[in-house]
């Protein structure tokens, strides 16, 4: 019967050892072809003691959006574009999945378009961009765009994530608007998109020494107990 307690205490001991989780994130706007860095804090603590380190990063595109306006006397379809890439995709730890995918540049880009049928001009100024509300006109919002990777980091790489202080993740984005016409003279007004980018690290551990020390306690008192 203590047998059986002292296991239990041990067990729960154990579980309770293995919850452990410490984090971290950090969020910035990116303006348009500007270096921003994110700080990430490392695991202060043992290597050995790690369980899993898992990394999100996430980016939302706002803002984006094209005014279309045929000036041309036949009807023309307008496409409104937004296009948005991490020229610069650099982190000082290997950002490498348990699935050997990395969370790379590629993830987050965007390139969407929406096609709008245009009546002919309505008898705007042709030659130049006008908001003429009627058919030969049309407005589209692309809203929030979020592109995201996210993770389990393999174990091989996980001695560059321990330390103290933080790694870093730096990016550079370029944001395009824009539009296309399959006839002639068509005209776009585009807006400036904003970005936001999000990282978050979370590492799982247990506390090797405690857990070890604890075992050690039980074991010997379960020794203790079949020896007397
Ligand atoms: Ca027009």
């Amino acid at each position: 019967m203590r047998k059986l307690t002292v296991l239990i205490v041990l067990l729960v001991a154990i579980a309770s050892a293995s919850a452990l989780t410490t984090d971290g994130n950090d969020t910035a706007a990116v303006p348009d072809g500007t270096l921003i860095v994110l700080n990430l804090p490392k695991f202060d603590g043992n290597l050995l003691d790690l369980t899993n380190i898992w990394v999100e990063v996430k980016f939302d595109l706002s803002d984006a959006a094209v005014s279309l306006d045929n000036d041309s006397v036949t009807s023309a379809t307008g496409t409104a574009k937004v296009n948005s890439s991490f020229v610069t995709f650099d982190s000082t730890v290997t950002l490498l999945k348990v699935d050997f995918d990395s969370i790379a540049a590629g993830d987050f880009t965007v390139a969407e378009q929406q096609a709008y049928g245009l009546d002919p001009t309505t008898g705007d100024p042709t030659g130049q961009f006008d908001a003429t509300m009627l058919g030969d006109y049309a407005h589209h919002d692309f809203g929030t765009i979020t592109r995201q990777d996210s993770g389990d980091i393999y174990s091989s790489v996980w001695g560059e994530y321990v330390g103290s202080g933080d790694f870093q993740i730096t990016v550079d984005a370029s944001y395009l608007t824009g539009a296309t016409f399959d006839g002639s003279d068509g005209y776009f007004q585009g807006s400036t998109p904003s970005g936001v980018i999000y990282a978050e690290v979370v590492y799982n551990y247990i506390p090797e020494p405690a857990t070890m020390a604890l075992l050690g306690l039980g074991l010997a008192f379960l020794r203790k107990k079949k020896v007397a």
